[in-house]
């Protein structure tokens, strides 16, 4: 495991469970859903890279808010510290214990509540996953804002808690505009009613926004009403190849330009991405003929007319050929290629964890300078690793994965601090769409000023005086003592 829980230490003012503890949970949510199996335990207390590890002996189930609120107000009272966990999709250690947290997991909580057809809203539990979410609104003529590579295990609470950036992010934007409103429990059980439906309400502080990409740490979010937009009818994808990074910078201005309106998706991979999920994900190949090119992208439209949207592609592609933007290309024929091309895409993080030990960093970065970073770390780390770029390029947004022989303090030594100074330097974010968890607690003030950074403590304390709510993650540890 890489995981830093040996650099951190339990902190004294939390209690250890015991038997009294048991029988009230047992008694709140009934004996089945207070797990204390070991395997079921295993995979919860490992992350979705299976870099970080806690110790947790208790995994609670609670199927209503209700429920969540007694056993929050519960483990406070105890000072017993928690954990939320929602898909354990999460890319920085924020969703499994560090020591012995007791996990709480919402995803019993799955009832879609309502949906709006006229506006579109929709109102569901957050232990909803993303994918079943997705299906629904299909089937009722509308889109989830909101798409990414894990949407078959997250869920929407741990999609709000990390505030998910993802796939479809260049057209629909941050879920603090698409996120309406949210039901939370605080660490004391209060439960906040924040659950609006409206897209305008100025009346004072605009509480949900705090519990939107607070990984857990202000409070557990029960339920979400969501900004859905209706589905159109006319989806294209290319998938394209450039022979340098300029090319796919002024591909990228070019396609704001001219396709505007219906751009839907801009993603790359370099050539290193491709070769991982060439060699590591099986049925999956290059649907580009011709050879091997340094850059690969991902472009989708949608839109509402089918013929004019097509012929606006095609003339784009057909004038990024002539003028030597792009190398290669192919316009999906049907869906199936179209999922193809997807899978290529989404399949990255996967290709990655099979070809070993990984060091993910989830940077936001002006568009113009971010593949320096990957050249240079290239540079520097020579034949230990492999580095490897790809992300949202249309929102700036680049995953740089050094993919290890193992986990090597030599190795991490050449990446850290240089990857954070290096995003600081050019007034960059040390996490574009992750969230900081376990990982980034620390860094925060590479990205954060230091009196915000103070006044979030602030906020942390007024919610969570105790500090329970995942401990250790999110704000540097240095700031977190309790008496
Ligand atoms: P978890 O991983 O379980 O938890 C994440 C954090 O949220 C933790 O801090 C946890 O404590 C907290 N949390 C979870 N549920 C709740 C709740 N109900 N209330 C309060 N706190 C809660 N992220 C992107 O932004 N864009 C991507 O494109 C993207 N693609 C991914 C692709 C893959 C293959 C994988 C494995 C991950 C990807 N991620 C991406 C990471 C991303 O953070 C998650 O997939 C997702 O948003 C987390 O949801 P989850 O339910 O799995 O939450
Ligand atoms: C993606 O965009 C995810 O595929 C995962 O955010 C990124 O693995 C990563 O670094
Ligand atoms: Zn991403």
């Amino acid at each position: 495991f890489g995981s830093l829980a040996t650099k951190v230490e339990r902190n004294p003012s939390f209690s250890s469970l015991n038997s009294d503890d048991l029988s009230y949970f047992k008694g709140v949510l009934g004996e089945k859903n207070v797990v204390q199996d070991e395997d079921r335990l295993e995979t919860a207390n490992i992350d979705w890279m299976h870099k970080y590890k806690g110790f947790s002996k208790l995994l609670l189930l609670p199927r209503n808010t209700e429920e969540v609120s007694k056993i929050l107000e519960y483990c406070n009272s105890r000072r017993l510290a928690v954990v939320p966990q929602g898909g354990n999709t999460g890319l920085v250690g924020g969703s499994v214990p560090v020591f012995d947290e007791v996990i709480i997991n919402v995803g019993s909580m799955n009832k879609i509540i309502a949906f709006d057809k006229v506006s579109g809203i929709l109102v569901c539990e957050a232990g909803c996953i993303l994918e079943n979410l997705i299906s629904y609104l299909d089937n009722q003529g509308f889109v989830m804002p909101l798409d990414l590579g894990a949407k078959g295990s997250c869920q929407i609470g741990g999609n709000v808690s990390t505030n998910a950036g993802g796939l479809r992010f260049v057209r629909y934007g941050s879920l603090h505009g698409n996120v309406l409103g949210l039901e939370a429990v605080l660490a004391n059980g209060d439960v906040l009613d924040m659950l609006g439906t409206l897209r305008k309400d100025n009346t004072g502080y605009d509480l949900k926004h705090l519990f939107i990409g607070s990984e857990g740490s202000l409070g557990i979010v029960t339920k979400v009403s969501i900004l859905t937009p209706p589905k159109l009818s006319s989806v294209n994808i290319a998938f394209l190849a450039c022979e340098d990074y300029l090319s796919c910078q002024k591909l990228l201005s070019e396609a704001k330009r001219k396709l505007g309106e219906i751009l839907s998706a801009f993603e790359f991979l370099d050539s290193h991405a491709m070769d991982l999920v060439l060699n590591h994900l099986e049925g999956v190949r290059n649907p580009l003929s011709s050879a091997v090119h340094n850059f690969y992208l991902l472009i989708e439209t949608t839109g509402s007319d089918e013929s004019y949207d097509k012929e606006k592609l095609e003339a784009f592609l057909l004038h990024s050929m002539e003028s030597g933007l792009i190398s290669d290309g192919v316009l999906a024929q049907d869906i199936n290629q179209a999922s193809s091309f997807w899978r290529i895409r989404e399949g990255v993080p996967e290709a990655l964890m099979r070809a070993g030990p990984v060091y993910k960093y989830d940077l936001s970065l002006p568009v113009e300078k971010m593949y320096s970073l990957v050249e240079e770390m290239r540079a520097r780390l020579g034949q230990s690793a492999n580095v490897v770029g790809y992300g949202h390029l249309g929102d700036g947004n680049l995953h740089l994965n050094v993919s290890a022989p193992r986990y090597d303090d030599t190795i991490l030594a050449q990446i850290e601090p240089y990857v954070y100074e290096w995003t600081s330097k050019h007034r960059g974010s040390i996490s574009a769409e992750h969230g900081l968890g376990l990982m980034k607690a620390n860094e925060i003030f590479y990205s954060k000023s230091h009196g915000t950074v103070q006044l979030m403590a602030s906020i942390k304390k007024l919610l969570d005086p105790n500090g329970i709510l995942n401990p250790y993650k999110v704000l540097p540890r240095s700031l977190l003592s309790y008496s």
